[in-house]
């Protein structure tokens, strides 16, 4: 017998993702060694994604064979690095999932758009939306218009160019990027903004590792991973914090696989036992354990929600009253007098730490905390990796500069085989920025674009993606452009986001496939299809490359490998250049036309504007790429104000639970890239068909007077007024650490209020939202035998 479930009273009917049964997938993949699986390869792909069955096995082939290769093309899913050297297949099943998702053949006839107006979108899920197929020519709908229709690239960048240039001030605009888009574009579209004259340039960043760039530019003045992928072969420990990388940077457990061998301990601090990290051993049902045989991790700390601050501060007071006992032992004294500054503070504010609030706040016991310290000490090198279990707390940035000083304290930073790494989402987005894509690029940047091209950039700090949804809210942004992603899906405060773009006079979406951004849109919206990265670039002078920068510093080049979907699309940097062209006409001395014939001219410039791209041409293009020059990484240079790496003293907090509340995280599954949805499975997690669930500790079911796979409604504990609501979601028993709960992103960005941000870098606090979870209202149960 199968149990149904309908979900409660359409309540998201008009904002976020309705319940979508018919349209879910069923599939029972099974995961094998990567070679047997690469050979079954599109068996597996048919039952995640059903448009492969119409690549067929040429282009299939095509592409997966060319991932990650040095004459193919980057894998455009995560940011984790290529090996030195490269097997035939290159990739992960996420990986391969991204490129048949973006590769498939399907694609949307313009019949598409009559038959669906912009209101039948709205009512779809963002499950359906993607699988319509790639977009294959410009669209354009009116004011008061209902529908999109198609229109010529001309009259598309004429339309906007005439908005833009009608708009009171240029800071009346804002101009989105997502981390998929290349070296060379994001240079283009920056340059094209800041010439019309803003830095309203928020990022996907901004709702991602921001609490990175943060806490590490503040510490060791750069905010950029310290390590390079060999470093992972030569620690002696590895410590993975907020991180899913089974899921969501696969191939890094090959990396810690291979550290492990090469004597490596590793250590996971999550409040879920990910597959892959950890095997749990006694678990309350099957969910949790499935997933690459037994667990990579040698201690594995079930930290709280917002715990990782409590825990590694507990550890650095360790570590130095481990240097109190025996001077002269544990500390790498020469180190941190020559290279760091603010010792004696660190050590008199740790004195002061109260064991019973790390414990408290951390929800772990003194001898966990006590055998960490112990690995810490024993081990020479150490790496510490991140990702947004750490990033997206209130005290993000400042747990990030815990994590800091801990390494910096036994000499971690600048020796092989240690270091800090945040371990970036978006296969690009950390080149996105090298290449100025940020509301706050410093002046050094903005000087030596004044020098190559002869005009003066504005020097005040621009919006970021809070700020962004805040200024249409407020009425003080009138027109939005996004090259690439989906804000509204992604952002916090969904319906409140929602109601802010539906604000603008004008949308414009630079796009692969459509999503939420395509239906939730301003008076005059367009949607300007592009190429992806598997696609053939061809230009005037011939194919094109582009270029990109991986989470440790690695940049390479990027070639196509089949032909794009449509004749009709353009490439990124095509749809940049003209309507660059079409809005600026001779306001500044920029070769906009060169830029889209050949990539390289762009790069001449890269050289000279951005800091270690000199000679990005040559460099580019010898032996698969170059590596960016890292200060702290290279020569224990840290470019902080002073020289010095600085320890810094931060006040513990922790998140204040009401009694008859849980502390809720939003997360991925195991079959979504972000917004995207491949399908309705989290295979890992024991998870199947669905995604409206919300998993809590099984004790703490029993504390709230729930059971088991009982309908709740979840609600958002914030006192501002505002009713947030998941309504009809599952309750789902699961070993998650006490007192925490977890949904899926982006269902469960509703709940997360557009205020709670990380402190300095205004990310989302996606990972630390108060709730309260109600027997559903109005849910009913209907079995179908
Ligand atoms: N297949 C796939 N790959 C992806 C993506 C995808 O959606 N799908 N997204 C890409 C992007 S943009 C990014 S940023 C990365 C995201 O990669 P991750 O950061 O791994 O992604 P999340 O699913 O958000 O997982 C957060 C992890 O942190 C844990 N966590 C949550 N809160 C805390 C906490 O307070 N303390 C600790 N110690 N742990 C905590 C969660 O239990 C979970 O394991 O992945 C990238 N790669
Ligand atoms: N609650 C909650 N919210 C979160 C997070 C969370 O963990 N919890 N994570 C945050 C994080 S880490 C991130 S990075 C953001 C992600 O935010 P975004 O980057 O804005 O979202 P994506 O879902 O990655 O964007 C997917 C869309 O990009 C477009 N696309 C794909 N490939 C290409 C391409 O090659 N070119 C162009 N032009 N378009 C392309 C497609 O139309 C696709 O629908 O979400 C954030 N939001
Ligand atoms: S680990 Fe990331 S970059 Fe590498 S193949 Fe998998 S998804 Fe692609
Ligand atoms: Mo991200």
């Amino acid at each position: 017998m199968t149990k149904k479930i309908t979900n409660a009273a359409g309540h998201l009917k008009s904002s976020a993702h309705l319940d979508d049964t018919d349209e879910r997938e069923e599939s029972t993949i099974e995961i094998g060694s990567p070679k047997s699986w690469a050979a079954g390869v599109p068996g597996v792909l048919h039952s995640t994604i059903p448009a492969v069955e119409r690549m067929g096995l040429a282009r299939t082939g095509k592409t997966l064979l060319a991932m990650n290769q040095k004459d193919g093309f980057d894998c455009m899913s995560c940011a984790w690095p290529d090996p030195t050297h490269r097997k035939t297949f290159e990739f992960c099943e996420n990986g391969a999932k991204a490129v048949t998702w973006e590769a498939t053949p399907v694609t949307i006839g313009s019949d598409f758009w009559a038959e669906h107006p912009v209101s039948d979108l709205l009512g779809r899920t963002e499950y359906w939306l993607g699988m319509q197929g790639r977009l294959t020519e410009p669209v354009y709908k009116a004011a008061g218009d209902d529908h999109y229709r198609p229109v010529s690239w001309d009259e598309a960048f004429r339309v906007i160019a005439g908005k833009l240039n009608g708009l009171d001030s240029p800071d009346q605009a804002a101009f989105y990027t997502s981390g998929r888009t290349s070296n060379e574009a994001a240079f283009a579209y920056q340059l094209f903004v800041r010439a019309f004259g803003t830095n309203n340039l928020p990022d996907c960043s901004n709702m991602c590792h921001e609490s990175s760039g943060w806490a590490m530019g503040q510490t060791i003045g750069i905010g950029k991973a310290t390590i390079t992928y060999d470093d992972f072969g030569k620690a002696d420990l590895i410590i993975v914090m907020g991180q899913n990388p089974g899921t969501n940077h696969p191939r890094m457990l090959t990396a810690l696989e291979e550290a492990k061998d090469n004597g490596a301990e590793i250590v996971a601090v999550n409040p879920m036992p990910e597959a892959g990290l950890k095997r749990y051993k006694n678990p309350q049902r099957v969910r949790g354990v499935i997933g690459r045989g037994t667990g990579i991790a040698d201690q594995f700390l079930q930290v709280r929600l917002g715990g990782d601050m409590a825990l590694l501060q507990a550890v650095s007071k360790r570590v130095l009253a481990a240097e109190a006992a025996n001077p002269g032992t544990v500390l790498d004294h020469e180190f941190l007098r020559e290279h760091t500054q603010g010792l004696a503070e660190l050590t008199e504010h740790l004195a002061q730490l109260d064991e019973a609030a790390v414990l408290e706040a951390s929800g772990l016991r003194t001898a966990d905390i006590d055998e960490l310290t112990a690995r810490y000490l024993r081990a020479d090198k150490v790496i510490i990796t991140w990702a947004m279990g750490i990033t997206q707390q209130k005290k993000g940035v400042a747990t990030i500069k815990e994590i800091i000083n801990l390494l910096l304290l036994r000499g971690n930073i600048g020796k092989p085989g240690a270091g800090a790494s945040p371990i970036r989402g978006h296969s690009n987005v950390q080149g996105d920025r090298t290449m100025g894509i940020w509301e706050q690029m410093p002046p050094a940047f903005l000087d030596a674009i004044e020098t190559e091209f002869g005009f003066d950039p504005p020097r005040e700090h621009g919006v970021d993606a809070v700020d962004t949804i805040r200024g249409l809210r407020d009425g003080k942004i009138k027109f939005f452009m996004a090259v690439g992603g989906n804000l509204v899906g992604a952002i916090s405060d969904s319906q409140a986001a929602e109601a802010a773009m539906h604000g603008a006079e004008m949308t414009v979406q630079v796009s692969t496939k459509l999503n939420r951004s395509h239906a939730v849109v301003g008076d005059e919206a367009l949607i300007l299809p592009t190429m992806g990265r598997t696609e053939i670039d061809r230009q005037a002078t011939g194919v094109q490359f582009v270029s990109v920068e991986d989470t440790v510093c690695a940049v390479h080049p990027s070639w196509g490998k089949v032909a794009p979907v449509s004749p009709d699309l353009l490439s990124e940097v095509a749809i940049v250049s003209r309507l660059a062209r079409a809005t600026l006409g001779t306001k500044v001395n920029v070769d906009w036309t060169g830029f889209e014939r050949d990539y390289d001219l762009i790069r001449e410039h890269i050289s000279r504007v951005v800091a270690g791209c000199e000679d990005y041409n040559i460099k580019i293009r010898q032996d698969g790429g170059f590596l960016l020059p890292n200060g702290p990484r290279d020569s224990r240079t840290f470019p902080t104000p002073t020289g010095k790496a600085i320890l810094t003293v931060n006040d513990l907090e922790h998140l204040d639970r009401p009694a008859g509340t849980l502390i809720l995280q939003t997360l991925r599954s195991h079959d979504q890239f972000n917004t995207t949805i491949y399908g309705h499975d989290d295979r890992y997690r024991g998870i199947k068909k669905g995604r409206h669930v919300v998993f809590v500790n099984p004790n703490d079911l029993v504390e709230l007077g729930l059971s088991d796979e009982q309908l709740v409604d979840v609600h958002g504990v914030h006192d501002d007024g505002v009713e947030r609501v998941l309504r009809g979601f599952r309750a789902v028993s699961y070993p998650t650490a006490r007192g925490c709960a977890a949904a899926y992103y982006p269902e469960a960005n509703v709940l997360v209020p557009l205020d709670l941000v990380a402190e300095g870098s205004n990310t989302p606090v996606s990972k630390g939202v108060i709730v309260r979870l109600e027997p559903a209202r109005a849910a009913e149960e209907v079995l179908v035998g």
